[in-house]
């Protein structure tokens, strides 16, 4: 679930920065066992906090890494890239394990790298938009 315009942190606020918790199925529906909250630069989440991100304005769920449990994608579409407030956009992709989602081997997904076509460019907000293969997936 993302709260785009969440201030991650107690002590100090970093404002719509973004974050998502993750809740997880059971045989009687969510629950908050085994909980997990990510934002950026905690945790092993890549990158940093910064104003204005909105990590977590889509967040989907698939199998994007090909394993039989789902990874989870975050993108922060405000998230400025070469100069303030290009609001250029970038994608993580979290992935799935038996012990829920990790950051190992994250990605941190932009345009023009990694096989994306397109550029970095002021105000594509990349990843504004996610969708994911819900059907089949599976959460251990
Ligand atoms: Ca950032
Ligand atoms: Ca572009």
């Amino acid at each position: 679930m993302g709260a785009p315009n969440d201030c991650p942190g107690s002590a100090l606020c970093t404002v719509d920065a973004g974050a998502v918790d993750v809740l997880y199925g059971s045989a009687s529906g969510l629950s908050s066992a085994n909980a997990q909250y990510f934002s950026q630069g905690q945790n092993g989440v890549a990158d940093q906090e910064e104003t204005g991100d909105l990590f977590g304005f889509g967040v989907a769920a698939g199998r994007f890494e090909g394993a039989r449990i789902s990874d989870l994608a975050i993108s922060a579409p405000t998230e400025d890239l070469r100069v303030p407030d290009d609001d250029a956009g970038a994608v993580h992709v979290l992935r799935g394990s038996p012990s829920g989602i990790t950051t190992d081997g994250d990605r941190f997904l932009t345009q023009g790298h990694a096989g994306l076509q397109g550029s970095i460019q002021k105000g594509d907000e990349f990843g504004a938009a996610l969708s994911g293969p819900y059907s089949g997936t599976v959460f251990d």
